[in-house]
């Protein structure tokens, strides 16, 4: 082995080593979809879970999008026995925030095209004191 190959397998250690050593991003995101609903329902709900990666409380404060009417931070509840829908102001993220069904869940009204299984649409999540953050939800079936 001649020194330059040497010295470019020593670059590329180097290179693995940084990459596995650079910071996580403050807020990770993790598996967002979109629950696919059977055809004619305008409405439907975004799951995700987001990470909290640094030492302080993250505030999710809003939800937006272009590709339906409305989009709401929602919470499902059984009260009396009933199924019912909370809407949510804020949500503090200590560690993590999951989304998912039957519990806290981003509620999408009026869906302007169907749904494609499959296809991402993104949603845009507003922090407190931050730039908001574009995530790509992609449909599928809820199982
Ligand atoms: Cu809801």
């Amino acid at each position: 082995m001649n020194s330059l190959k040497i010295l470019s397998l020593l670059a590329l250690l180097t290179l693995a080593i940084l990459s596995g050593c650079s910071p996580k991003p403050d807020i990770e995101i993790q598996d967002p979809w979109l629950r696919l609903m059977p055809e004619g329902v305008k409405s439907t709900a975004g799951f995700v879970t987001i990470k909290n990666n640094t030492n302080s409380p993250i505030v999710l404060e809003d939800v937006s999008l272009d590709w339906a009417r409305h989009a709401m931070l929602h919470e499902s509840k059984v009260v009396d026995g009933m199924a019912k829908m909370q809407h949510l102001d804020e949500l503090v993220i200590e560690d993590k925030l999951i989304f998912q069904p039957g519990a806290k869940h981003i509620m999408i009204m009026g869906v302007k095209e169907p749904l494609v299984d499959g296809e991402s649409y993104n949603i845009r999540l507003h922090f407190k004191d931050r730039e908001p953050l574009e995530v790509a939800f992609k449909v599928r079936q809820a199982n």
